[in-house]
């Protein structure tokens, strides 16, 4: 069996997604997700113009050599461009070996290991009031886990709260749409703010419910830990990123003064990113994901690393993930022993017929597709219905215009 073919599709269904689709001699193909949002055709260019030609001629049953080929050949290692790239390759190799196998591919990872995959929803709104109620709607409609962010006072916008961002342009705000919108951040208001949310949110939806919150890589250390410690009384599953990613010996000190469980990981891109939180049970929740933690091989690696020390997965699953990962993710988390939450945000109607899947979504829980391979796939024609737009996350400055972390 060989690889004959190597599509790089880029389409906009709302919002950009790269898909890599290879194609074998005996006509079995196989997808995978290779979207970095916001660096989209970075990735595609590494694919298209670097990896697309190394395939060709290759058994695609050799999925850890292929993976080992694409990492240490490159010699400039790791990088969310390069991860993401072999994730997207890597995803498809297994798609591949699953429609080969006729198995869905948690069989080929060992088999089922629970019946359903826990997820939790995004709540948002612009007072305490609205979040919370948002969060009731969540746990009414079955969801066991809710994420929950609310607008700041004094904020015109804030991460993570839907339509609020669009309320209050800023000075610094480009004319052109492709550019990144720019937002004010605000510590202390926000410091000020976030023990409320989660009080009021304890009071209406009782003990139970598993509760979140995404820092969003915005605190100092110090900052962070007195955060967990105000947030302690309310019990929540994690608090997520709590320090810039790149700040790894922050989570020391975070540890060192709050029991609040962390979760971080989604801009990791491979197991070096991982291994100090880790070895040092640091966190409590690795949120690395398949496609950008160099895919489904490689984030297995992760996870198992992470059993060894207890530490549970809590997969990214934010919208600019396609459902190409999602099935991906539903795949492995249905499959680990240390499963702990999967984050899941159901993608638009366009973005779900650009995305044929049978993956699906019942009382809180997810299922993983039955299918042979992952179960997904990209309808070619629908998805150049749709074609690249430029399209950038956003940045921040605090109030006197100084640049800050998104
Ligand atoms: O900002 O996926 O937990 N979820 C998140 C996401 C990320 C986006 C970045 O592309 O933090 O919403
Ligand atoms: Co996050």
């Amino acid at each position: 069996m060989r690889i004959t073919d190597v599509q790089v599709i880029v389409t906009c269904p709302g919002r950009n997604f790269v898909t890599v689709r290879i194609t074998t001699d005996d006509g079995v193909t196989g997808v995978g997700d290779a979207t970095l949002n916001g660096r989209e055709l970075a990735v595609a260019s590494y694919l298209q113009d670097h990896l697309a030609a190394q395939l060709i001629g290759r058994d695609p049953l050799r999925i850890d050599d292929i993976w080992h080929y694409l990492y240490r050949g490159a010699y400039w290692r790791r990088g969310p461009v390069t991860m993401t790239a072999i994730a997207g390759v890597d995803t498809a190799l297994w798609d591949i070996k699953g429609k080969v196998a006729g198995l869905p591919v948690y069989q080929l990872l060992g088999g089922r290991a629970r019946d359903g995959i826990t997820v939790y929803g995004h709540a948002s709104g612009a007072t305490v009031e609205e979040t919370v109620e948002a969060a009731a709607g969540y746990l009414s409609r079955g969801y066991r886990a809710v994420r929950l962010q609310s607008s700041i006072p004094g904020l015109d916008s804030t991460y993570g709260i839907g339509g609020v961002a669009a309320a209050g342009a800023h000075a610094y705000e480009p004319a052109d749409a492709a550019l990144p919108t720019e937002n004010v951040w605000d510590t202390d208001a926000y410091l000020a703010h976030v023990p409320s949310l989660f009080e009021v949110a304890r009071r209406e939806l009782g003990p139970t419910p598993r509760l979140l919150h995404d820092v969003h890589h915005r605190l100092t250390p110090n900052e962070a830990a007195r955060l967990g410690k105000e947030l302690e009384p309310f019990h929540l599953t994690w608090m997520e990123d709590p320090v810039p990613a790149e700040m790894q010996d922050g989570y020391r000190h975070l540890r060192h003064h709050t029991t609040t469980p962390i979760a971080t990981g989604e801009v990791f891109s491979s197991i070096y990113d991982c291994q100090t939180l880790i070895t040092e049970r640091l966190i409590d929740y690795i949120r690395t994901t398949v496609v950008h933690a160099g895919g489904i091989t490689h984030l297995r690696r992760i996870f198992d690393l992470a059993a060894l020390y207890d530490i549970r997965s809590g997969s990214h699953g934010a919208t600019d993930l396609s459902p190409v990962c999602l099935a991906a993710a539903l795949q492995v988390d249905t499959a680990i022993p240390n499963f702990g939450l999967q984050e899941y945000m159901p993608h638009t109607p366009e973005t779900d017929e650009v995305f044929p899947h049978s993956y699906r979504f019942e009382d809180g829980l997810m299922y993983a597709s039955e299918e042979p391979g992952l179960g997904v796939d990209i309808d070619l024609e629908k998805a150049a219905l749709y074609p690249y737009k430029p399209a950038s996350l956003p940045v921040n400055r605090l109030r006197d215009g100084t640049m800050f972390h998104w």
